[in-house]
């Protein structure tokens, strides 16, 4: 039995800014395997060889194939209720921005408009050597990599790897939504990897009340004034609705 407080419907119910923080967890009732679970992608490849720097230059083929593979399962599932749970809250509030760590494109799908993407998305290409954008065939045969129509410098995918900085605007963005929020949301997020964990903090700092939703123990859970333990393609669509029937109620 999943616990929505009336507390939390209270302060909802005043809150004229919403942000949300997504992770990993919020796509895994679509299928998409997180990273930290026990059975997460981490726990089967080395995140340093895969999603980093030296390890697209030590071998950009495995690099390469790697995110193929990850393309096709991405093209293959669908949103979840928790997806399309975010893009209803979005119509609940005056000032309401979605923040999500995920490459996976599955909150566009749903209909949540301009979600920052702190780690950019794993649908886009670009070169390497000079960051050209890269729109040409991707779909080559195994072990070939797509070249740069500029410099023929390697392709690769628009993620943001450990050790690269994140896209500017967003995370400033981020930062400055969070600071000024009355609720901030961490969605299936383990709050682990660094400048998004900051975000929760940064949030409460300034005096917003902050939700976790994570069937799991974070970083943040001690930290937080909610925690909602449930997966979230089943805790988000109960808490639209049970927050639609209060403000329904309490304008009778
Ligand atoms: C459910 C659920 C359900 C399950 N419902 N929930 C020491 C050495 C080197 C670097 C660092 C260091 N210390 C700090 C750093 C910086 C580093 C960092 O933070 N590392 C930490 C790991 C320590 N950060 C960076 O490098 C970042 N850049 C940066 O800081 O630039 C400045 C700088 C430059 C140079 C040096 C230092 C600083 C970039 C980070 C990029 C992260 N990239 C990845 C890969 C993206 C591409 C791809 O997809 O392949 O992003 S890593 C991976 O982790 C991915 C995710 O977005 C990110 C966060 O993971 P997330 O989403 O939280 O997933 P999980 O798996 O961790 O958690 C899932 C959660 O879901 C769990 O809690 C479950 O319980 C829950 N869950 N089912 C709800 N149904
Ligand atoms: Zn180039």
């Amino acid at each position: 039995m999943i616990e929505i407080p009336n507390e939390l419907l209270i302060k909802l119910s005043k809150a004229d800014s919403v942000v949300v923080l997504t992770g990993a967890g919020i796509s895994a009732e679509s299928g998409v395997k997180t990273f930290r679970d026990p059975d997460g992608l981490w726990a089967q490849f080395d995140p340093m060889e895969l999603a980093s720097i030296d390890g697209f230059m030590s071998n950009p083929q495995r690099v390469w194939s790697w995110y193929q593979h990850r393309v096709e399962i991405i093209h293959n599932v669908n949103p979840n209720p928790g997806h399309y749970a975010i893009a209803e809250m979005e119509k609940l509030f005056n000032h309401f921005v979605l923040i999500t760590q995920n490459v996976d494109r599955l909150h566009h799908r749903a209909g949540s408009t301009n979600p920052i993407e702190l780690h950019g998305n794993i649908i886009e290409n670009h070169c390497f050597n000079c960051k050209k954008p890269f729109f040409g065939e991707t779909n080559l045969p195994e072990g070939q990599i797509p070249r740069c129509d500029e410099c023929g410098g390697l392709i690769r995918p628009s993620v943001v790897w450990f050790g690269e900085m994140l896209p500017y605007d967003a995370l400033m963005k981020a930062e400055d939504e969070s600071a000024n929020c009355d609720v901030f949301f961490s969605i299936g997020t383990s709050a682990e990897v660094y400048p998004a964990a900051n975000l929760p903090f940064i949030a409460k700092r300034n005096g917003a009340t902050v939700v976790e939703v994570n069937p799991n123990i974070t970083q943040i859970s001690s930290y937080v004034d909610y925690r909602i333990s449930a997966p979230s393609g089943e805790a988000l669509p109960l808490l639209v609705e049970k927050f639609k029937d209060f403000l329904s109620f309490s304008i009778k």
